[in-house]
């Protein structure tokens, strides 16, 4: 039997929502996605959640997760492939975000919601703290310095949504190019398709949906392989995990380390590895994993197996030298 998933109400444009499942696209995780209407919300999570807010996370033991930071720490906190929680301090931008900049994003998108407001003074308020991130950004390209942290995790889906309210001066104001270019670099990205991937809204007659929608369960009864340099190999068995995510690039970089099953072995090493000097098959026995396995589709549309953490050496169970006897 397959072991149930936590559930995740979500709302795919809400931009909590939208931070809530960046964060399980990165850890690794895979979740039942129930897709709400914001008008019709399903009684099944009102009664885990009365607040009635998404995203709202069910987990198989009943417990209920209802705050979208909470559920990025969640997920996060089993994996953290890239170190997201560990780039700096993410407090004080997120209280600025969750706090003024929304109020202000609120009084100046659905100004017709509030007819005693002045949407200009929100839209000059909203601009300045858009300015001040921009100037941050532009020092080291991250906001809280020269790599992805949790505070550009939580922010951006709610930068984005600044923008869609008002394109046209965003796009034109000089003092937002960095703000732009950080912007895009998120939406550019492979993983926004996949976090904003479509779906009907979800009913109790349905049988389950994942997210993400184009990933699987990694079946834990087959071998894994991962094809590896002998001194990448050999520096792993003195620091005791491997940490290179596929050849040249680390694990940090990439978010996870590319695996294979048996019968992909041949063409990963055709293709990346023939001119590659001395190398290692690892096979690898995926019940001695503890970090979050995923199959996941690649844009030539295969499916191959990812482990969201280091891999350790306790788990790999054999060292071949020679492919063809694989
Ligand atoms: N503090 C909450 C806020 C979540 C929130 O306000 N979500 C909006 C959608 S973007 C919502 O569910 N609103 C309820 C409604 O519109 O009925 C969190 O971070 O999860």
């Amino acid at each position: 039997m397959t072991k149930p998933h936590p559930v995740l109400y979500s709302f795919r444009r809400c931009p909590y929502a939208m931070r809530a499942r960046g964060a399980v696209l990165a850890s690794g995780l895979l979740v039942e996605l129930r897709e709400i209407e914001l008008k019709r919300k399903p009684n099944e999570m009102l009664e885990a959640s009365a607040k009635g807010t998404v995203p709202v996370l069910v987990c198989p033991d009943g417990t209920v997760i209802d705050e979208s930071l909470d559920v990025m720490h969640w997920a996060l906190t089993q994996s953290d492939p890239q170190n997201w929680l560990t780039a700096g301090d993410a407090t004080d931008l997120i209280a600025e975000n969750d706090g003024p900049l929304k109020h202000h994003l609120d009084r100046f998108k659905y100004s017709d919601r509030y007819p005693d407001c002045r949407a200009d003074e929100h839209r000059e308020a909203g601009l300045g703290i858009l300015r001040r991130w921009s100037a941050l950004i532009a020092q080291h390209g991250w906001l809280l310095g020269d790599r992805l942290s949790l505070a550009d995790a939580a922010l951006w889906p709610f930068v984005r949504q600044w923008r869609i309210a008002d394109p046209q001066a965003f796009d034109a104001d000089p003092l937002l190019v960095a703000l732009r270019i950080w912007l895009n670099r998120f939406m550019e990205d492979p993983a926004f398709a996949r976090l904003m991937w479509r779906t009907e809204p979800w009913s109790p007659e349905d049988g389950p949906q994942l997210f993400p929608a184009d990933a699987s369960v990694v079946p834990m009864d087959q071998p894994l392989f991962h094809l590896a340099l002998e001194q990448d190999w050999l520096h792993a068995q003195s620091s005791g995990a491997y940490t290179v995510s596929t050849r040249g690039l680390s694990l940090a970089e990439v978010g996870f380390i590319h695996l294979s099953w048996r019968e992909q072995v041949i063409d990963t090493f055709e293709r990346f590895y023939a001119d590659a000097g001395p190398i290692r098959l690892l096979e690898i026995d995926p019940q001695l994993l503890r970090s979050p396995l995923r199959a996941d589709s690649i844009p030539t549309g295969s499916v191959f197996p990812h482990l969201y953490g280091p891999l350790p050496v306790t788990a790999v169970v054999d060292v071949h030298h020679d492919l063809d006897k694989v």
